[in-house]
Formats: C-alpha cells, structure tokens, sequence
C-alpha cells in the first residue's frame, strides 16, 4: 500500500474548508494514518519543496506555505498517490475538473487548496518529513 502526504494549505485552512476536503479523500477510499494541525516553518517548507528549488515560484511557495496554518494529514490505500490526486484535480485550476477539489474551489494556481505527493517515494519522503514518528 502506498502512502501520500496531503497538506490543506493556508486558503483551504482560512476558508473553513479542511472538512469538506478531508471527507473527499475519505470517500474516494483513503485511509488517515496521521493528521495534525500546524503551522509550516520556513525549514520544513524548503525541505518539502526541495525539488522545486530552482523554479522561478520557489520563495512565493515557501512563503506561501508558512503563512497560515494547515492541516497535515499521511492516507495511506492501494494506489494512493493516483487516487488523491485524481481527487485532487489538475496543478492549475483553471485547467481542474469540475468535481476535483482545485477545480471545485480554487481560481489560481497559486492558492490550488491542497498539496499532494507525486510519486510513492516522494510520499515516503514527505510523511517523514511531517510525521518523523511513522
Ligand atoms: P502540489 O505539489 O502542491 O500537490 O501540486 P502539483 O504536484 O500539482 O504541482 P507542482 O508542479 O508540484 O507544483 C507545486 C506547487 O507550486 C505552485 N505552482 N505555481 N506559478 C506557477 O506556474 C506554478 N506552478 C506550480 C502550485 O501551487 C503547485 O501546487
Ligand atoms: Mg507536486
């Protein structure tokens, strides 16, 4: 079984949103093994977006995901990284599905709601950066 770690980011969290999208994870399937409220620090966010160092939009992601508090959350089913994601809806939301969460409640791609793992080992790598005790 995979596991993926999904993070309501800032405008989902300040929304009153987190609910509704953590029952959208649970519907498709997915199984919580860990959830906590948090805020980001700038350490962790650099970590987390390690790979997206050298993109123009680094600092506006890290700053970004600092701003608020969030809810980290590792669900864990077969298949998980493609499930959340297909629940979750294409990067720019303008571009999502209507029925997805970004294409549901989300205009840019800035603030797109949620953040979800892209592979198995980087769902692996980014629920031990969040939750070091799974
Ligand atoms: P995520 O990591 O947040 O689940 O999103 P993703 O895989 O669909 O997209 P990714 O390529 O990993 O990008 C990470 C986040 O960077 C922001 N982004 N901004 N300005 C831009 O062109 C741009 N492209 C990406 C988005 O907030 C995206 O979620
Ligand atoms: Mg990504």
């Amino acid at each position: 079984m995979e596991k993926t770690l999904i993070l309501v980011k800032p405008d989902a969290f300040a929304r009153g949103l987190s609910g509704e999208i953590i029952a959208r994870f649970e519907r498709k399937g997915l199984k919580i093994i860990a959830a906590k409220h948090m805020t980001v620090t700038e350490d962790l966010a650099k970590q987390h977006y390690a790979e997206h160092t050298e993109r123009p939009f680094f600092g506006e992601l890290v700053s970004f995901i600092t701003s608020g508090p969030i809810i980290a959350l590792v669900f864990e089913g077969d298949n998980a990284i493609k499930a959340a994601r297909q629940v979750i809806g294409a990067t720019n939301p303008l571009e999502a599905t209507t029925g997805s969460i970004r294409g549901d409640f989300a205009i840019a791609v800035g603030t797109n709601m949620v953040h979800g793992s892209d592979s198995p080992e980087s769902g692996i790598r980014e629920a031990g950066l969040f939750f070091p005790e799974l």
